[in-house]
């Protein structure tokens, strides 16, 4: 029969986009689980067009579960992934738990699908929403050109870091609006106040350069995130890869600009041809006529959006590009959807 899933985070910022894509794809599950904290249980949410009652995370709600996406933090993954994994079901992970486990794959199906199927532990990670931002259109040019390097800078949207993210920006748009602000030192700060939400200084007429928890010599949590995933994804475990990871005032689309040095000489019209013609990647490319994405037209949709193409003025083996993605659909819950439904052929 049609195999069972449970989405377990429901009613988070990413499992509330998980239950959109769940009722836009092709229908090929039996029941849907809904699954999230206690405090949330009892609660009614539409998908597929009917209302499913969320229940409390708890061994028993994995009973019967082919596959389980997990929209959790860290420490909830870390816990409950393996049970439900030892109860027989495939785990689709979106939090940092397990990404770098040798023995878990990190999965992008654009780029390396073939991963899914050697599981031990039964878990499959999904990407971070930054790697996933940029790795489709990353993964396409270096199976045409054999990538070197990597240097990265992210512009982070505030819905990666959860309802809270959102929330605090909206507050702060509120609190700073047809003001004069911005125009003295601190004086943002001070009208914000101390709400400054999940992020350590204010988003709102500001860019933050920091997202994560600190890491070993001053780099970001976030940063070693993209360094250590384009590596395993792309199986460069020595890829050089430099990153600065940058929160920006914007709800949803996380953007990055791309300086990718490969093999040797590359020229820009292959490198158009190749992201005009990757799957999951949409070329929108023309400065003349002002024309590159931007988070305000890419949000809510699913592909990578890629513009400014150019070659390195000084290294004819190297390209610099701007891409754009939703952070909530290719950067979680549509990735994470994309690994379920490659899992689910194996049940047919
Ligand atoms: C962020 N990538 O954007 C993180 C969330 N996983 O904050």
């Amino acid at each position: 029969g049609r195999p069972t899933l449970a989405v377990v985070g429901a009613t988070g910022a990413v499992g509330t986009v998980i239950l959109q894509i769940l009722s836009q794809h092709a229908d090929i599950w039996g029941e849907i689980r809904l699954i999230a904290s206690p405090r949330s249980a009892g609660r009614k949410l539409a998908v597929r067009g009917a209302e499913v009652e969320v229940v409390a995370l708890g061994e028993e709600a994995f009973d019967g579960v082919d596959i389980a996406m997990f929209d959790v933090p860290d420490e909830v993954s870390a816990h409950w992934a393996p049970v439900a994994a030892a109860k027989g079901a495939v785990v689709v992970d979106n939090s940092g738990a397990f990404r770098m486990d040798p023995d878990v794959p990190l999965v992008v199906p654009e780029v390396n699908p073939h991963a899914v199927r050697n599981r031990p532990r039964g878990i499959i990670a999904n990407p971070n929403c930054t790697t996933l931002s940029m790795i489709v259109a990353v993964g396409a040019l270096h199976a045409e050109f054999g990538l070197r390097e990597l240097v990265v800078s992210s512009y982070q949207a505030v819905s990666g870091a959860g309802r809270a993210g959102v929330e605090t920006l909206r507050q702060q748009i509120a609190l700073v609006a047809g003001s004069e602000l911005g125009t003295s030192p601190g004086d943002v700060r001070r009208a914000v106040g101390e709400n400054t939400g999940p992020f350590p200084e204010p988003v709102a007429l500001n860019v933050v350069p920091w997202a994560g928890s600190l890491a070993a010599d001053g780099w970001s949590s976030e940063e070693m995130k993209v360094r250590d995933e384009s590596r395993k994804i792309l199986s460069l475990p020595q890829l050089p890869v430099a990153v600065t990871c940058v929160r920006v005032p914007v709800v949803t689309g996380h953007s990055l600009t791309l300086h990718a040095r490969f093999e040797g000489e590359v020229t820009v019209d292959r490198a158009r041809e190749i992201l005009a013609t990757a799957p999951g990647v949409v070329l929108c490319d023309d400065p003349a006529a002002g024309e590159f994405p931007t988070p305000a037209d890419v949000v809510g949709t699913d592909p990578t959006w890629v513009g400014r193409v150019r070659r390195a003025l000084d290294d004819p083996t190297a390209l610099e590009l701007f891409v754009c993605g939703d952070n909530l659909r290719k950067g979680a819950a549509l990735n994470t959807a994309q690994i379920a439904e490659l899992v689910a052929t194996e049940f047919q």
